[in-house]
């Protein structure tokens, strides 16, 4: 522990020494949102192209073996802005469309710490973490805001929307505006916009771009479908073109300003792949909503050119609730406000050859799980359990609980250690998807079909 101190110190002098010559790096999240593990260029998909994020990826570093900390779109927002697990503060399940539960303004974001810095801040696209006053974007540390508060909505613009008070509506700041084209351009065209702003005032920045792309509902311009009319998955192939388009643009705004280089960007999927938006969590077993690794594993990619080596790719654990730590301590800000966050700073791994993997965590409501370095335990109700060696078995369908029950003992202890560290959800979700998330568990647990992937199937299914 002492050494790990010691390790600390010794980065951040390095880092404010050079922070005296270099300024601070500009920082860009880019969120996708439902995205399948293997749909893009970079992670090996023939069928859905993403040339700007392969080119990205080819000028920082894939991380082979990343995860957000929820399955589900709010709770792993929550995460990501905070660093925290979520849970910490109850923030454990997703918001329903007619919210009446939300993120706890007490967290800081990083977006607040970033500002002790000078950093202007702006989110472009999507929020998902509550309609209250308290919930606002520029109540939370965004100095800017373009986007929409709920958790979907349309990719073109409908009139009727200016009559309609919705969370699903387009807002400025605080008021409902409105869009000429396809979504995705937009929230592209605005990153830029707001690039541009602040790099003629000298201001370091933090953006978060955060795409509804590739959620539902599956939209997407002509002139992209007809490119993609033979595509088995022609509207999810198209709105992931768009999106790759949009971030091309983001990239390219950079280099203009000639801040390509002094920029962080990462990039990752909020939660594996959907099964309503023809995404895919090839190759895994699993996909939203539940934490087998269609679920909770990500596509990640990191760009800085000033300090990362090209072409690079790292297999240790990395989590999500690390962006807020190593965003933090490149712009130098205070520690006091990293105090409560549960990840790493990443740059202190990324040459390190002999990483040893941390311990990584999930729970929502009575789905829990744990990773242990090659292992991974899965619980539901606090009764049944499955064991799997992710290593030897990254497709999660030969259950070691008996073959190996110390280590099965042993995770199961971690899991309940670190589920002391937790408050009860503030929340749960909707009663019927509880059901159907239930049985998903039980069928995939026991390598059998699914017997319902929604409400709407229950009445089908034998339960
Ligand atoms: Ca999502």
């Amino acid at each position: 522990m002492q050494k790990l101190i010691l390790a600390l110190v010794y980065f951040s002098f390095l880092v404010s020494c050079s922070t005296e010559t270099d300024s601070k790096p500009n920082i860009i999240i880019i969120l996708a949102d439902d995205a399948g593990y293997s749909d893009f260029g970079f992670m090996g998909s023939d069928e859905i192209k993403t040339p700007n994020l392969d080119q990205l990826a080819l000028d920082g570093v894939i991380f082979n073996n990343a995860y957000v900390s929820a399955s589900v779109c709010s709770p792993s927002r929550a995460g990501l802005l905070t660093g925290m697990y979520q849970q910490r503060f109850g923030h454990e399940c997703n918001l329903d469309s007619d919210v009446n539960n939300s993120f706890d303004p007490n967290q800081i974001t990083i977006a607040e710490a970033l500002k002790t810095e000078g950093y202007k801040t702006g989110l472009i696209g999507k929020w998902h973490l509550g309609d209250k006053t308290q919930n606002h974007p520029l109540k939370n540390g965004f100095d800017y805001f373009w986007g929409f508060i709920s958790g979907a909505r349309n990719y073109f613009y409908d009139p009727n929307e200016q009559f309609r008070n919705s969370i699903r509506n387009v807002v400025q700041n605080y008021t409902q505006t409105k869009f000429d084209g396809y979504l995705t351009d937009v929230l592209g065209d605005k990153a830029i916009g707001f690039i541009n702003k602040n790099h003629q005032s000298n201001n370091p920045f933090f953006l978060f771009l955060s795409f509804n792309a590739p959620h539902t509902p599956m939209h997407a311009k002509d002139d992209v479908l007809e490119k993609f009319k033979d595509n088995p998955r022609q509207v999810y192939a198209s709105m992931m073109w768009s999106m790759d388009e949009a971030i091309g643009n983001v990239v390219e705004a950079l280099k203009e300003n000639d801040q390509y280089d002094n920029t962080i960007i990462y990039f990752l999927s909020d939660n594996g792949a959907a099964m309503s938006n023809d995404a895919s969590p090839f190759p895994f077993k699993g996909w939203k909503g539940n934490q087998y690794e269609g679920g909770i594993k990500t596509p990640m990619i990191m760009t800085w050119k000033n300090k990362i080596k090209s072409n690079t790719q790292f297999d240790g654990f990395i989590s999500a609730l690390d962006i807020f730590k190593t965003s933090l301590e490149a712009s130098s800000v205070n520690k006091e406000y990293m105090v409560n966050a549960d990840g790493k700073n990443i740059m202190n791994y990324l040459n390190d050859n002999n990483i040893k993997n941390e311990n990584l965590f999930w729970r929502k409501d009575k789905m829990a799980t744990v990773r242990s370095g090659d292992y991974k335990l899965i619980r539901l109700n606090d009764t049944s359990t499955v064991l799997y060696n992710i290593k030897k078995n990254y497709f999660e369908d030969f259950d070691l609980k008996i073959n190996e029950s110390q280590v099965h003992d042993s995770l199961l202890k971690l899991l309940s250690s670190w589920e002391n560290t937790l408050i009860d959800p503030n929340w749960i979700e909707n009663k019927n998807w509880n059901i159907v998330t239930e049985m998903i568990y039980e069928d995939l647990m026991a390598n059998r079909d699914i017997r319902a992937l929604s409400p709407k199937d229950l009445n089908n299914s034998v339960k």
